[in-house]
């Protein structure tokens, strides 16, 4: 007898959790958004059907392909290039992002896309929460592989800050970095929520009382209150981006 059952439903290791999801290279679906080029967007997190404040794309562009309309209206955005390299204009000025170039945009700005090579970026959108009496963050563009982590022996490992550490700031973009082998001292509990994308290695994540494989090229989403804490199994390094809202209290 022919049997129906399809194998790649007990391969994925993605899965969706009550409050986390776990988003494989497999499982990831490539949307048309309006003004980017036809299925070039993987949404990783949106308000849409999960809990998350913030959205998250992956995009994958070829040489060439360039967004038709203003990106990120209403919202401040950041960008990073994964691979490739993509031309970023915004209120006349320009940006070239290549190998983790990156760029943060305040909200009240919009932005264009070119990609000069075939790329992959990361964006992350976001209501700015502002502040009375507090400043608007400014422009920030910078490069990954200049930022220098600072040893955490919580995580048994390093973050670095993309983005300046302070009240301005309603978001954090942090590269963490672990030595084969690092496991969290702690499980964190807390009121923010993540974005995370696994640049290199893998291991296992405890999230929400559950243990995932996870591995390059992977995202997670880990809703407030989420139970979290990583192994990187090694034997080579780990990294991965991490998107966290910062700096305000929850209201
Ligand atoms: O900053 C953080 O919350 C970070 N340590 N969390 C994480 O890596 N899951
Ligand atoms: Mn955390």
């Amino acid at each position: 007898m022919t049997s129906y059952r399809n194998d790649y439903l007990s391969a994925s290791r993605g899965r969706v959790g009550d409050r986390y999801y776990l988003m494989t290279p497999d499982t990831m679906v490539e949307n048309t958004l309006p003004g980017l080029p036809p299925y070039a967007a993987t949404v990783l997190a949106a308000p849409q059907g999960s809990p998350a404040r913030f959205g998250q794309y992956l995009l994958q562009l070829e040489a060439g392909a360039a967004s038709t309309l203003p990106q990120g209206s209403g919202f401040e955005n950041f960008l990073i290039a994964l691979d490739g390299g993509l031309r970023v204009r915004s209120a006349g000025e320009e940006w070239l992002l290549e190998d983790g170039g990156y760029l943060f945009l305040p909200e009240g700005r919009t932005f264009e896309l070119e990609a000069v090579a075939a790329s992959r970026a990361l964006w992350v959108k976001k209501r700015y929460l502002a502040v009375e009496g507090v400043e608007a963050p400014p422009v920030v563009a910078g490069r990954l592989g200049d930022i220098i982590g600072i040893d955490d022996d919580g995580i048994d490992g390093s973050y670095g800050q993309l983005l300046p550490d302070d009240e301005r700031f309603d978001l954090a973009m942090n590269v963490m970095r672990f030595q084969g082998g690092a496991r969290f001292r702690m499980v964190e509990i807390h009121h923010q929520e993540h974005g995370l994308y696994l640049l290199e290695g893998g291991g296992v994540y405890h999230l929400d009382g559950e243990h995932v494989d996870v591995q390059q090229g992977d995202f997670i989403y880990m809703a407030p209150y989420c139970t979290q804490a990583f192994t990187a199994t090694g034997p080579e390094a780990s990294a991965y981006l991490l998107y966290k809202d910062v700096n305000r209290d929850g209201f």
